[in-house]
């Protein structure tokens, strides 16, 4: 009988890439290795030939992009003998802390911004036994916190300034590449604290020889750790144009400064401070990329668009990258003839709240009787 190893995660799946060695205990719950789904509908309700695929990341094993990162970083706390991990989060960050933690025997301590994350995700930190921290006060609020208490606690923090959670998050790009046999043209990602966009971007960067954008400054951002193989593991001779998308009530990175009180439905991304700020100027100049706002009703339209035309559910902020994309391939800023592959952050089932709220669909309630369901379908049927 044909058979195939198990896919046992990205780390072992990508080990030579990776900052560990043989005897390190991996801490893995099966992540990565996600679809990478080619639209059928939506460019032809655009009007556009374009070639646009989604990363659905929220098929990770805690329903998000998270779990590439946390399983690098809550590997790495263990190697290094913590007992205890620590985030602030608006929401899928403390999702998988919980349960990576949870998997590697240690405590999670999540701060989470009280009544402004999606219901999903506090069930999530509640199921896995992590101590919830609910304070009253934003994300930024809350990083800072974090940053503070780590310099007095026992704790490691595994939020994106932690370098390996971008080590883990950058396959997601290895994947993209070895799919698609090169890189896309455009990347879009929904950007709140932008570690996701600088952590594609070095798996671009260690993926390709430059090709038409030379690389200036190749791999600054792994400088000194000793474990970039930037300089072997060129595959492909190009790499794509960055595109980040934030909501815009959030959106420092159009604002080009800090934004103080953030506000969007998309709550994973109510964000005012990125923590990775510098580093995705870098990417949006290398790449040659740019950044731009969309409003919370592009947001949740783009993502009933992509649940009700293409049959992909994803989380609120996941469907900005599209919502932005969209609005790029209609306007032209986007070329046609081009590929693209927007990443789907989380998945829909994080926030029912807003999908319940939104939703459109005839919601029926009839007596249990044949003549009531016929009737229900004939009015009902499409066409
Ligand atoms: C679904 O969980 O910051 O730009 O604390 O959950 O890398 O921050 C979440 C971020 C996009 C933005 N989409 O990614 C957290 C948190 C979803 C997210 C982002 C997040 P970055």
């Amino acid at each position: 009988m044909p058979f195939r190893p198990r896919y046992t995660g990205l780390i072992e799946r990508y080990r030579d890439r990776l900052p560990v060695n043989d005897d390190t205990r991996l801490i893995s719950l099966g992540e990565g290795n996600t679809p990478l789904i080619r639209l059928e509908n939506i460019p032809d309700l655009l009007g556009k030939d374009i070639e646009l695929y989604v990363k659905y990341e929220g098929l990770n094993p805690t329903g998000s992009f998270k779990d590439r990162g946390m399983t690098m970083a809550v590997t790495k706390a263990v190697e290094q003998g913590s007992q205890a991990i620590i985030c602030a989060s608006t929401g899928n960050t403390s999702a998988s802390a919980a349960a990576y933690a949870s998997r590697a025997g240690i405590t999670a301590f999540v701060l989470i911004p009280d009544g402004k994350i999606a219901q999903g995700k506090l069930a999530q930190a509640m199921m896995h036994g992590s101590v919830i921290i609910q304070i009253k006060g934003n994300f930024d609020e809350g990083m800072q916190l974090v940053k503070e208490v780590a310099e007095h606690a026992p704790v490691t923090i595994v939020n994106s300034i932690n370098p390996f959670r971008l080590q883990g998050q950058k396959t997601a790009a290895f994947e993209i590449v070895e799919e698609l046999g090169r890189a896309p043209d455009y990347h879009c990602l929904p950007v709140g604290n932008a570690g996701n966009i600088t952590a594609h971007w070095i798996g671009y960067c260690e993926y390709s020889n430059g090709g038409d954008k030379p690389i200036t400054e190749a791999c600054a951002f792994c400088a000194g750790e000793g474990h970039c193989r930037f300089a072997s593991g060129a595959i492909v001779s190009q790499r794509p144009t960055m595109v980040g998308y934030q909501a815009a009530g959030s959106a420092p990175f159009i604002q080009g400064s800090m934004v103080d009180n953030p506000e969007t439905v998309a709550t994973a991304i109510r964000i005012g401070h990125p923590q990775s700020w510098d580093y995705a100027w870098k990417v949006q100049k290398e790449s040659g990329g740019w950044f731009d706002a969309c409003s919370d009703e592009e947001i949740l339209k783009a993502q009933k668009m992509l649940a009700e035309k293409e049959g992909v559910f994803c989380e609120p902020a996941s469907a900005t990258s599209l919502a932005g994309a969209m609005r790029d391939i209609q306007n032209g800023k986007i070329a046609e003839g081009s590929t693209v592959v927007c990443t789907l952050t989380g998945h829909g089932l994080k926030d029912p709240d807003t999908a319940i709220k939104q939703s459109t669909s005839p919601l029926l309630t009839i007596e249990p009787r044949l003549d009531q369901v016929k009737k229900a379908i004939e009015e009902n049927m499409a066409g």
